[in-house]
């Protein structure tokens, strides 16, 4: 019988590894075994780890332990994707688990741990896996790094079980002086850096086009990162801030700067800061194999626009492609992005990847000062500095114009005959009907299995994040066929009113709809009411899920620990809402049912995760809408349409909410059909 994975509670932690001798490091080989398994002392059981003769090493082996290690950077990209190869070619669980063990030691950490995660959620024999959060594994890429001193001295002075959280305080990186600083508290989130982290490791760029060519994954990158866009405008205007400037001028100075306050615990490094007034420059840096300029960047970006204005790319054969209407946005995406799906890296490039590592070594081009790249240069941390959304407000730009290029969508393609919704709305319990309510709440994050310390036991960090009141969306729909229909509900809210306080235009106003929730109904004929939680949305993942506080991971509403993964992409729960305003802060509610029979893909029933389908798509499944994502504000309106209202055909409905945002810190209610409600702080 081949062996099992063996998942160890974590509070269980008394697991060894039984390992062959010379899988050790060459350094320890020579130790006493009782300083080499000091580790193991205390626990109950040991796996037993099979001697294998080892595959070739050599590629991932040449990345230093102590370098730091980024997705974006091409050598980079392609040691770690010949080590997810190794993985993924192991032809048994044992094997797999024998070579893992082989390198943890050797590889580079970051590398290692970024390899491993993508293998353990593609290979068929693990994906039921839990990967423990990268906060916990890495807790520096997230936590200011004067916890860890502190960290450190409660790990060794108080015993495991008497220790108090460790308090992150709220405004770390900056104070109000620098007013980007306004909407810290949102970029520096650890669920939002979580979540795209697991979006990026869920749809890797380079490596085995198995896993790579997903369907759709080009159009899911701009979609899931035009929403970001859309989110992060919604919350700077609840900030009384402007809509992001794209940056798309790469020899201008970047006004924003970013300190980030972040120590590299692997790489024994601080991450570098960003002074306002940075400027680009030509990266020539041997150490890394990079050596491109800014007039490469600006020479594919000139040729995307070219492909998007002709409606056609080039593929490598000098043919012209019709860039479709349908699937016109997923090429455009993998070209833009881009990944291995690129049809022609040779006339496209690299752009957005290189755009990335161009801004992340801005302070460093030439490697003069043996600096390495700042936050911008990784998915799991690149989210916290302001020039992110400078960056992608270019490239969620460029998808814009080829959207703009396509036809409207007709009345046909909006309406539901039959079907209109004559009422809705959302509730609060305890409040007015159409409003929503956020406050802060402080939540823990362990970072023990990130910390080397000898005292084990659990090391809390409380940090403060933005939450809200759960509540409910209400919709009456009245079916004028005298059949049942079947209809998608598609929940959008947008901000009703500008910087300026002046009503939006549609064409403005729709690429601010915020995405809250998709899913389908069936309709009786007559009325139908339909109520639907916020717990519910298709686009986040409960708290307990964004941070797998396995500890606490004890099924929640029919919930099993085998869908704990690929589940880990996901919005965080806790930022579903905008912040809005202590006054009040108006945004338009909109439904629209659209006609199940344009929207279905046939597939088998997905059995795993499908929380957060509309950002994460469907494991081993189709993205399971067969509309463009977005839709149905991913196109310019048909002729006539200047404002929301006017938009609207009789299977849509929109409605003024109001979010009311209270500056105090509230406790968090533990959400799902628990046996116990628990309360955290
Ligand atoms: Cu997710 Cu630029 O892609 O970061």
């Amino acid at each position: 019988r081949p062996a099992e994975p063996v998942y160890v509670p974590k509070g269980e932690n008394k697991v060894a590894f039984d390992i062959p001798p010379n899988y050790l490091p060459e350094s320890r080989q020579q130790m006493a075994p009782s300083i080499v398994n000091r580790f193991a002392e205390g626990t109950k059981s040991k796996v037993q780890v099979k001697q294998i003769s080892l595959p070739d090493l050599s590629v991932p082996l040449q990345l230093g332990r102590r370098e730091p290690f980024s997705l974006f950077i091409p050598k980079h990209r392609k040691l770690a994707a010949r080590l997810i190869d190794i993985f993924l070619g192991m032809r048994t669980y044992e094997d797999f688990l024998s070579v893992s063990v082989y390198c943890r030691d050797r590889v580079n950490p970051e590398m290692f741990v970024y390899a491993l995660s993508v293998a353990i959620l593609h290979r068929p024999d693990t994906k039921n896996l839990p990967i423990p959060p990268l906060s916990e594994i890495f807790p520096d890429k997230y936590i200011d790094s004067g916890i860890f001193a502190r960290a450190r001295e409660e790990a060794n002075v108080v015993p495991a079980g008497s220790r108090v959280p460790i308090e992150i305080p709220r405004d770390y990186t900056a104070s109000d002086l620098d007013e980007e600083h306004r909407v810290a508290y949102w970029r520096e989130d650890i669920g939002v850096n979580l979540h795209h982290w697991h979006w990026h490791l869920v749809y890797p760029f380079e490596t085995d086009i198995r896993i790579v060519n997903k369907d759709r994954r080009g159009e899911l990158f701009y979609y899931m990162h035009h929403q970001i866009q859309a989110r992060y405008n919604c919350e700077r205007l609840c900030n009384r801030l402007g809509r992001v400037k794209r940056f798309h001028n790469w020899r201008e100075p970047i006004p924003e700067g970013y300190f980030p306050k972040l120590d590299s615990l692997v790489a024994s490094r601080t991450w570098p800061s960003r002074p306002a007034g940075a400027v680009l420059k030509d990266i020539n840096r041997p150490v890394d194999q990079l050596n491109f300029d800014l007039q490469d960047l600006e020479r594919w970006r000139d040729r995307v626009y070219e492909a998007i204005h002709t409606g056609a790319y080039i593929n490598p054969r000098g043919e012209r492609v019709p860039l479709t209407e349908f699937g016109g946005i997923d090429v455009l995406g993998n070209i833009l992005e881009a990944s291995i799906l690129s049809p022609n890296q040779n006339v496209y490039g690299d752009l957005h990847n290189l755009g990335h590592v161009a801004i992340s070594y801005c302070h460093d081009p030439d490697h003069r000062y043996l600096e390495t790249f700042s936050i911008m240069g990784e998915p799991a941390t690149a989210m916290r500095d302001p020039i992110f959304y400078r960056f992608h407000a270019f490239t969620d730009d460029v998808f814009l114009e080829h959207k703009n290029t396509l036809p409207e969508y007709s009345l046909q393609q909006l309406d539901f005959p039959g079907v209109v919704i004559t009422d809705i709305g959302v509730q609060t319990p305890n409040q007015a009907p159409n409003q929503l309510s956020t406050f802060w709440t402080k939540s823990d994050v362990d970072l023990s299995r990130g910390l080397d310390f000898t005292p084990r036991g659990a090391v809390l960090a409380r940090f403060t994040h933005l939450n809200h009141s759960d509540f409910s969306y209400r919709i009456v729909a009245n079916n004028r066929n005298n059949a049942p229909r079947r209809g998608t509900v598609r929940i959008f809210i947008g901000p009703r009113q500008d910087e300026r306080g002046l009503p939006y235009v549609f064409r403005d106003q729709k690429e601010l709809m915020i995405e809250m929730d998709k899913f389908t109904v069936l309709l009786r004929p007559g009325p139908n009411t339909i109520e639907r939680k916020s717990t519910d949305s298709s686009v986040t993942i409960p708290f307990e899920r964004t941070f797998r506080n396995l500890e606490d991971s004890r099924p929640i509403g029919g919930d099993t620990l085998d869908q704990f993964n690929f589940c880990g992409c996901g919005w965080p729960q806790h930022l579903l809402v905008p912040k809005g305003k202590e006054e009040g802060f108006p945004m338009d509610l909109f439904i629209m049912i659209s006609d199940y029979t344009g929207d279905a893909v046939e597939q088998d029933e997905s059995t795993g995760c499908k929380d957060a389908v509309s950002f994460c798509g469907l494991r081993d499944r189709k993205y399971p809408d067969a509309r463009p994502m977005g839709y149905p504000f991913d196109r310019r309106a048909r002729a006539g349409v200047e404002t929301l209202p006017q938009f609207l055909t009789g299977n849509m409905a929109v409605v003024q909410i109001n979010i009311r945002h209270t500056d105090t810190i509230l406790p968090r209610v533990r959400t799902g059909s628990m046996n116990n409600t628990l309360t955290f702080n």
